[in-house]
């Protein structure tokens, strides 16, 4: 789709303005997230990079909000993981979650409701299930977001 664009954008004339759908800036990456399952947080996620490469290792960057109040929370633990649901396995490395800032009592924040996870791989093409498991201060939740990978 991208290369295509660039084909046709290649010395030919600027784009029509009658063409309503036509983008005048590069595709934003997808925005990925949502409530999770019960309702206990909101969750944004970001890819880095954006789409993750094939077989290559990526992060992932959750940030956790309040539904309420909207705002970040640091005080959780988040687990993030992926499967190929209609291929039975997951990831062929283990993703590894920041724990985050620790004090010597072993109390581990995430300034500004951020979570990484790194050690991600998409090792396939097609249509893979990313998970994020919450445990935090409204309890244990997680959402299941679909993500095809080209
Ligand atoms: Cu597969």
């Amino acid at each position: 789709m991208l290369s295509l664009l660039l084909l046709l954008g290649c010395g030919q004339a600027p784009p029509s303005t009658t063409t309503a759908e036509a983008p005048t800036t590069p595709e934003a990456p997808k925005a990925l997230g949502g409530e999770t399952q019960r309702g206990a947080y909101v969750v944004a996620l970001e890819l880095v990079p954006n789409p993750p490469p094939l077989s290559e290792l990526f992060e992932v960057k959750v940030t956790l909000t309040d539904p309420q109040t909207g705002a970040p929370i640091s005080d959780a633990t988040v687990s993030v993981d992926a499967q190929m649901p209609q291929h039975g396995h997951g990831m062929s490395t283990d993703p590894i979650d920041d724990p985050g800032a620790c004090d010597a009592a072993g109390v581990c924040t995430h300034p500004g409701g951020v979570y990484r996870t790194t050690g991600m791989k998409f090792h396939m093409p097609g249509r893979w299930s990313v998970s994020i498991d919450v445990s935090g201060p409204k309890g244990a939740d997680r959402l299941v977001l679909p993500y095809e990978l080209l």
